[in-house]
Formats: C-alpha cells, structure tokens, sequence
C-alpha cells in the first residue's frame, strides 16, 4: 500500500489542510516523471496543439513553449501508474480512507517566465459530495518561490467556498478564469518542496502560484482524488463517472464507467520573459 502517514502528520493535515511529504518518491522514479514529460511534449501521443518533434530535439525545444496539460494519464501509462503511486497512495488512505479514486491529473511545466494560477479552492470547480477532495502535487523539479512554488492559505479549508471575481491586472497569474475573493493574503506560506516531495492539500484550501522568475522550471505532476463512496457532479454528470480507482475497490460499480476526459493543453496566459 505504501508510505503510510504518521497520527501526527495526519493532524497536521487536518489542522492546516496541507501536508508536505519530502523524498515520498525515489529520485528513480522522478527520473522516470521528468523523461516521461519531455515525450509527451515531444509528441509521443497525438495530442491537439502538441507539435510533434524529432528525437534529436533537446529538452528545452520540447518543453519550452508549455505550460500544463490536462488528464496525461489518459495518454501515457506512466503517468497512469503514478495515479497509485506508493508514495502518494499510502498517504492517500489515511487522509480519504480505505476506497479512493481519481477524476484528474495535471503536469506542469512552467518553464521560465510563465504566469501562475490565481488563488482558488478546488472544490468549487470539482465539488464532491463529501468534501474528499484532496491534491496530490508531485515536484519533479526542486520548487521554490522563484520557480513559482505553491502558495496557500494554512487553516482556510475551514472556510466554505469563497466568493470569485474576475482576475485583477497582476503580473503573477495567467490572466484566465477566475480569482478568489477575500483571500487573508497575508496569511500565505510558500511552501517550497524539494523534486520527489509530495504536497497534499484539501480542495477547500485557498492556494495559488506566482510567476516563474527563474531561468529553470517548475515541473510538477498534480493529481486529484477523492473517495470512492462520494459522488462527484462534475462536468455535467451527477456522478462523473471516468474515475480510476486507486486504493481499495469501487464501492459503487453499479454506477458505470465510461472513457469521457480527453488530455488538452492548459493555454499559457501572458508569458514574460526576463
Ligand atoms: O501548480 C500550480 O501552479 C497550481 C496547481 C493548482 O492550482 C492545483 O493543483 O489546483
């Protein structure tokens, strides 16, 4: 099953709705994420808005013009296999409970320069019917403030859903979609993480990133989970049902399940090179 969690990490979890689990993935395996992501942006898989490049193009010609992509374990079995991770999962099972499943994965690249995401709860995009939600935020490279870490609010998963505006003129995020409101900002920790460390988090945690200032970048796969009793109206379905269950079984098989999540491209925003 995997890393199992400590009584007082899981405390911590619910005290602040984060827990940073350092080393949770061997350097190996990290090895594998980050080769992994230069295929898909190399074009190893038919993807809308990849361009397809040779073997002989270099790291930086792959990845330098992306920022993220959407649901890559629909792609890549590797990316599938890290759903289950034993560095994620065992965690996983102390934090949702023995049946947890998967509704989506996301792998930033953030190469220099690129924008960040504004402060948000998750819930309020993929709500759960048991408030399960929980990140799983893989750093395949080292993150820090410069690189754009993760930032969040310690305690606001006690908060309900923030109202949400448009996004201010700000030279940090993307420009795209939405902004929490009334985010205690001076509150916020960054909480930079060593590559092979795993940040898990609350879907009702205010968290956001900050541009990439850095000349390096800021690789981390993000995967979502939640427990496999709950329904999930998402995307227009009362109980979304292209899930993978990752621990345990499915409670429900009498609910279905159909392949609906296609991987895209996550549009970049304004980039600003230094
Ligand atoms: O990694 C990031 O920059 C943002 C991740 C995020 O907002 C999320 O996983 O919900």
């Amino acid at each position: 099953m995997g890393q199992r969690l400590s009584p007082s990490e899981v405390e911590f979890y619910h005290e602040h709705g984060y827990l940073a689990l350092p080393k949770a993935i061997p350097d190996e395996d990290v090895e594998v994420l980050r080769r992994e992501t230069t295929e898909i942006f190399r074009g190893k898989y038919a993807v809308e808005g990849i361009v397809p490049l040779s073997e002989s193009a270099t790291e930086d010609e792959c990845l330098g013009e992306y920022l993220c992509i959407h649901q890559p374990h629909k792609l890549s079995a590797v990316m599938e296999g890290f759903l289950a991770h034993p560095g994620i999962v065992g965690a996983l099972s102390d934090l949702i409970g023995p049946n947890v499943k998967c509704m989506q994965s996301m792998l930033f690249v953030k190469p220099p320069g690129f924008p960040g995401q504004a402060w948000h709860q998750d819930e309020r995009y993929i709500p759960t019917e048991d408030r399960s939600l929980t990140g799983a935020w893989v750093a395949i490279d080292d993150a820090t403030v410069e690189n754009g870490c993760l930032w969040v609010v310690p305690g606001s998963h006690r908060d309900a859903l923030h109202e949400t505006g448009s996004q201010p003129d700000n030279d940090e995020y993307d420009g795209i979609g939405e902004i929490a409101l009334d985010v205690p900002t001076g509150r916020a920790i960054p909480l930079e993480i060593e590559k092979g460390g795993v940040l898990f988090f609350n879907g009702f945690l205010l968290h956001e990133s900050r541009r990439n200032r850095s000349t390096r970048y800021r690789r981390s796969l993000v995967n979502h989970y939640m427990s496999g009793e709950s329904r999930l109206s998402w995307c227009g379905y009362d109980d979304f049902p292209d899930v993978k269950i990752v621990l345990g079984v499915d409670p429900h098989p009498e609910r279905g399940f159909a392949d609906l999540s296609k991987p895209w491209l996550r549009p970049a925003g304004a980039v600003r090179h230094q």
